[in-house]
């Protein structure tokens, strides 16, 4: 007699065990269905790696071919380069004051020479001073600035200041005044192109005279 529960159930291998093939849900937990590994050439696959491989190649352009294309397509900042000899074209300053390093007045038989040591030298930098009413106030030139300060180091008796340096007649000028300024006797100018021209070495050729009644040159000062 039967009270509930669990059902009775009589095995019987004739009838339950499966003689003739594959259940449906056989696939689902078949270990051998389960391990077997997707073909590589599914639709999915493909997919994923093409996506992937476009996602390379976007990259790819995006930080190498596209600064190589501009770098190569813009040609701003060489002409520029090649005009003024300056590499930076924000500053308005100096896009006022276009100058090349070497002054178109300076006479093809002054860029070269050879020197002392029997080498031939090629001329870098030049400036004639040709045109009048040029200004060296500080960003004013892209070579030269006319400083205002008072040189301590070798105790000057004047004050430097921009205005007693400029150009006319075709020429450079520094002036030097009887005028105290700032607490010094005298006003003059100094012209630097202190982190503006940096050499290491060569030779430095300058047509000056100086005042006085003896106008014969005796020197300058290059620091
Ligand atoms: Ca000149």
């Amino acid at each position: 007699m039967v009270r509930g529960g669990l059902v009775p159930y009589a095995w019987d291998p004739s009838v339950d065990d499966d003689q003739d093939g594959a259940d449906e849900d056989d696939t689902l937990h078949g270990p051998e269905s389960a391990d077997k590994p997707s073909p590589l050439l599914n639709s999915r696959s493909v997919l994923n790696v093409g996506v992937l491989v476009l996602l390379i190649i976007a990259l790819l352009g995006l930080f190498i071919a596209l600064p190589v294309v501009t770098f190569v397509t813009d040609r701003t900042n060489f002409v520029f380069l090649e005009q003024t000899g300056s590499n930076t074209n924000n500053s308005p300053q100096t896009d006022l004051h276009v100058r090349p390093l070497i002054d178109a007045d300076t006479p093809d038989t002054a860029k070269t020479r050879v020197g002392y040591d029997g080498e031939d030298y090629v001329l870098v930098f030049s400036d004639e001073f040709n045109l009048d009413g040029r200004s060296f106030d500080a960003g004013d030139d892209p070579f030269w600035e006319a400083v205002n300060l008072w040189y301590w180091n070798t105790g000057d008796l004047e004050w430097y200041d921009s205005s007693q340096v400029y150009t006319a007649n075709g020429s450079l000028h520094v002036r030097i005044d009887n005028v105290p300024l700032n607490g010094m006797q005298y006003r003059s100018g100094m012209l630097q192109s202190w982190n503006k021209f940096c050499f290491t070495s060569g030779y430095i050729e300058v047509s000056l005279s100086l005042p006085g009644p003896d106008q014969e040159t005796r020197g300058y000062v290059s620091l």
